[in-house]
């Protein structure tokens, strides 16, 4: 691959909904622009972006994929993103490093949820936007539909730049409105009759478009002079970069109809990294904020936004270079980890190929093998001149199971494999439960969590089970109670003997234990003082009433008795145990839970729905308060409720809604729940 300057870049993420056809469009531009000798195709498992065994197998994308192909003296970088909602960790880091965001959308299922939240990410990044309506051959293709779903949906500064010429089984190839001309299998000719006015109607409203977006061009445009097609294409390019324009391209990718002229338009009007607004920086490790100059010639500063277990090269780290240039051979400052870097070989990303490069230049995407401490999100640049890239906002782990190992011994492949992955997907999380003791994955949904099992199994060997973790319940006494406990032994050789008098109360919630020694005159010898203690922490961390550990009481220990002879330590913990156990089951014991606030965000319409469900899963309703055009609602439910609601939440709102989930404090469980926890616990 030749070196391109800054200039001749173009980045591209492709977002939208599953099955919009992101990847085949992918495919058959990387074809298009003789980047592959044959055009991939998902269906048959050939596509050059869903390569991993885990989306052949499915169907669907799953992880980003970088692709570059050279079209008209530019070399095109193609982000292709997955669709499906558990991926989206993948979608903001793509989104992070693109200056163009090509929403596709299906000519038969128009605007879907997927597009929006593309639109969304897009929008929260700056990022200049573009429309592709893809699957023009399909039956039922309506390009007009669409296009009035977009702007009812995005604003009417979407505008169209392509017109389909048929559809479905008729659709041949596009007129291009901004040059007025027709294309259908790579042949130039005039507008079909029959659009012509359609054509011209749509010329407008790009004119005006473009005249918005330069201020010249305004003056003209306003005095009623004609803007030359020259001056309507530098409007046009501006205003894609600024953010006023949206346009709307179509096509099918599948037929490889009307990809080529998008490859040229990319190249002719979409932003290279010089025609984007500069990346704003913090200077070091100060407060103060700087921009990134974009050119060759700046200090080296790149974000790394992806990390990838390569089973040839290892750990591969993949950046974006926003400033200067990065070369093989060299060494490079992690501001984020205060580290020097060694850097080896630079290479560009073909799909799951590396191509060796000499450097990687501003504006450009590349990766490096074997770096020893960088991980995703991570800023490099030169010691001497310290930036912070601000890093991925990654999504939070909305869905946890237990992972149970099916083999014995296998915990410790588990654990390693699971930190592993994780490097790769910052939108998993791995913790041992301290109450349960289960290890616990999180990610995005169960289909998330399913591809990273099966993932364990390939890559590490261990296979292992997802359940629905255990409740970490705890025990606690709501009543005050005096009890005594006595452990004697006398029958032959030395004897046991120990004998305590404790009073057991309850303390206020989060104040864990408490223990208080008021013997006086040497009832019980002071040197078993601390075995009574122990006794008495052991036996509520194994828990009385159900198995769970014993939280917020006071035991008081004020009287008891010794034999000069029998007594032990051992003794005295075994008494001062036999008296929590005793007492504990007279004073009024309960079980706590988790309760957890919850935050769901989801729009007007489905407030109803979520509130009674809410009521449903025991949950308690704070408030609800709008913001950006949806409403939050906060309310606290118990976690026992809670474990599949990332499930719930989709299928009540089609993936619209949003939730957060942080733990707020435990309650007293209800009678008739406690009691089935309590026989559950006992049958086990
Ligand atoms: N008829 C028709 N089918 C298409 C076209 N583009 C894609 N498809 C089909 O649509 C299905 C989904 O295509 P993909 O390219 O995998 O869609 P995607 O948007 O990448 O899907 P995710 O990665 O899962 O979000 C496949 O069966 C494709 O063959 C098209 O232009 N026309
Ligand atoms: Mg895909």
């Amino acid at each position: 691959m030749k070196n391109y300057s800054s200039n001749q870049l173009r980045n591209l993420v492709l977002v939208g909904h599953g099955g919009c056809g992101k990847t085949m469009l992918a495919d058959a531009m990387l074809f298009t622009a003789k980047a592959t000798d044959r055009l991939g195709k998902v269906d048959e498992g050939t596509s050059v972006l869903d390569y991993d065994p885990e989306e052949t197998k499915r169907k669907i994308s799953i992880n980003t994929v970088v692709a570059p192909c050279e079209y008209n003296s530019c070399k095109i970088n193609i982000l292709d993103t997955p669709g499906f909602f558990d991926f989206i960790g993948e979608v903001k880091s793509a989104v992070k490093v693109a200056d163009t965001g090509v929403i596709v959308a299906c000519a038969v299922s128009g605007v879907e949820v997927g597009t929006e939240k593309g639109w969304r990410f897009l929008e929260e990044n700056d990022v200049a936007r573009v429309f592709y309506i893809n699957k023009m051959d399909r039956e039922n293709a309506n390009f007009r539909k669409v296009l009035a779903a977009l702007q009812d949906k995005f604003g009417s500064r979407v505008v169209p730049v392509y017109l389909p010429i048929g559809e479905a089984e008729n659709f041949q190839g596009i007129v291009d409105l901004i040059r007025g001309k027709a294309y259908i299998n790579g042949k130039e000719g005039e507008i079909p009759a029959e659009l012509e006015s359609e054509a011209k109607e749509y010329y407008h409203q790009l004119v005006e478009a473009a005249a918005e977006a330069d201020d010249d061009l305004l003056g003209k445009y306003l005095e009623g002079e004609e803007l030359t097609p020259a001056e309507v294409m530098t409007g046009f390019k501006k205003g894609i970069a600024a953010r006023l324009i949206f346009p709307v391209f179509c096509g099918s990718a599948l037929q490889n109809k009307g990809i080529d002229r998008f490859l040229l338009d990319i190249t002719e009007f979409f932003p290279s990294p010089l025609d984007v607004e500069a990346i704003k920086v913090r200077k070091g490790l100060s407060d103060e904020e700087t921009e990134l100059s974009p050119g060759a010639d700046g200090a080296t500063a790149a974000l790394v936004f992806k990390t990838m277990a390569d089973p040839f090269v290892g750990k591969l780290t993949l950046f974006r270079v926003y400033s200067g240039v990065l070369k093989s051979d060299s060494h490079i400052w992690n501001v984020t980890r205060n580290q020097d870097e060694r850097v080896g070989q630079l290479f560009v990303i073909k799909g799951k190929n590396q191509e060796p490069v000499s450097q990687i230049t501003a504006g450009d995407i590349g990766a490096v093998a074997k770096l020893q401490y960088t991980e995703t999100g991570d800023t490099l640049c030169l010691k001497e001149n310290q930036v912070i890239i601000p890093p991925i906002d990654f999504p939070q782990p909305k869905l946890s199971m237990a992972v149970v190992p099916k083999g014995k011994g296998d915990e410790e492949k588990i654990g390693s494999g699971l930190a592993r992955l994780r490097e790769e997907d910052p939108s998993i999380k791995v913790e041992k439960d301290t109450t349960t003791h289960e290890l616990i994955l999180s990610g995005l949904g169960d289909l998330h969590l399913e591809v990273i099992t099966s993932k364990l199994q390939k890559k590490f060997g261990v296979e292992v089970e997802l359940k629905t973790p255990k409740v970490p319940y705890k025990e606690t006494i709501k009543g005050t109670v005096k009890v005594e406990g006595k452990h004697k032994k006398q029958s032959g050789g030395r004897g046991q003997y120990g004998h305590v008098w404790l009073e057991l109360e309850p303390l206020p919630t989060g104040n864990g234990f408490e223990f208080v020694d008021k013997i006086f005159g040497g009832a019980v010898p002071k040197q078993y003082i601390p075995a009574v203690e122990k006794g008495l922490r052991e036996t509520m961390e194994e828990g009385i009433l159900a198995g769970y550990p014993v939280v917020d009481i006071r035991a008081t220990l004020y009287d008891g008795s010794y034999h000069s002879v029998d007594s032990s330590e051992m003794a005295f913990k075994i008494a001062a145990s036999m008296a929590l156990k005793k007492g504990f089951m007279d004073a009024k014991p309960i079980l706590l839970e988790p309760v957890m606030l919850i935050e769901v965000t989801v729009p007007e319409e489905f407030m109803g729905d979520i509130m009674g469900d809410l009521n449903k899963k025991r949950g308690r309703i704070l408030g609800m308060e709008p913001q950006d055009g949806m409403q939050i609602i906060r309310a606290h439910v118990p976690l026992a409720e809670v474990f599949q609601y990332s499930i719930d939440l989709r299928s009540m709102t089609q993936g619209r809604g949003d939730f957060t989930l942080t733990f707020d404090h435990y309650e007293e469980v209800p009678g008739n729940i406690a009691e089935e926890v309590i026989a559950a616990a006992k049958a086990e």
